[in-house]
């Protein structure tokens, strides 16, 4: 389907309650339905705020944000939400069985689903060598889950819903360099149609988008191919030689 989920910042600022400065400043790119647009920069230079105005946990201060060319603002929440899948930067699950942990937010799932979701999530091998795989019981919410593992139960999380914008904020930083490969691979011909936005810190996992924005500080440094920034940006060459 064309033009389902592209979206556009405009001279986004935006500013914490209370805060003194506004941690983003005239933010304006687009991601594109069918590309993956990649976000880099050093911690704290606002990639998760960037990511949250999206579902509009908060509001902008002055600019916009469009979806297919409407303002988020005249979407009804519902609506909004339902269009995105968003996996926050530290895995949010909880005590219970993983078919549960992944099937939450979509209660109707079939085991099916979930088992396609833990597929395209590289998540399923290490799912079914639990005793009683994907109706094994996750104990304190995964106290015993590497950080990679709660990463990909994660993902899987969002695919059973099957939204037309994801959202994956640092996601893949705690896997290996081919997990992380293989992942996005899949993912990508999983999700071909729909708008993929991905934080990352390592240029590893932003290096084929088709479109990466380098964010300093609160600003747009840059918005290129890796082929391009590596040429023309002086912050993507510092993090690339980092
Ligand atoms: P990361 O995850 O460490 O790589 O950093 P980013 O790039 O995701 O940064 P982000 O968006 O979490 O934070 C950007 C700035 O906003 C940073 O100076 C911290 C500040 N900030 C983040 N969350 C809040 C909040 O809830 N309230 C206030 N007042 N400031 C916040
Ligand atoms: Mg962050």
């Amino acid at each position: 389907e064309h033009n389902h989920g592209r979206i556009e910042f405009k001279d986004v600022t935006f500013r914490y309650e209370g805060a003194e400065k506004p941690v983003l400043k005239k933010i304006s790119f687009t991601a594109m339905p069918g590309e993956t647009t990649a976000i880099i920069g050093s911690t704290g230079s606002g990639k998760t705020t960037v990511l949250q105005l999206i579902p509009r946990f908060y509001d902008v201060e002055s600019g916009e944000i469009l979806i297919d060319g409407q303002d988020i603002k005249n979407i009804k929440q519902s609506t909004l939400r339902s269009k995105i899948g968003y996996v926050p930067q530290k895995a949010s699950l909880f005590s219970g069985t993983i078919f549960e942990n992944i099937a939450f937010g979509k209660e109707d799932a079939t085991e099916e689903e979930i088992y396609t979701a833990l597929k395209t999530a590289q998540a399923f091998d290490f799912v079914e060598k639990r005793g009683k795989g994907i109706h094994s019981t996750l104990e304190q919410a995964g106290v015993n889950l590497s950080g990679g593992q709660k990463q990909r139960l994660s993902i899987a999380r969002s695919l059973v819903r099957k939204p037309q914008i994801y959202l994956f904020d640092d996601s893949f930083s705690a896997l290996d360099y081919k997990t992380d490969r293989i992942l996005r691979d899949a993912l990508k011909s999983e999700t071909a149609e729909a708008t993929l936005i991905i934080v990352a810190q390592r240029v590893n996992t932003v290096k084929d988008a088709e479109k990466i924005i380098v964010l300093n500080e609160g600003e747009v440094a840059g918005i290129g191919t890796h082929a391009e920034l590596l040429e023309n940006n002086k912050i993507y060459q510092e993090i690339v030689a980092s």
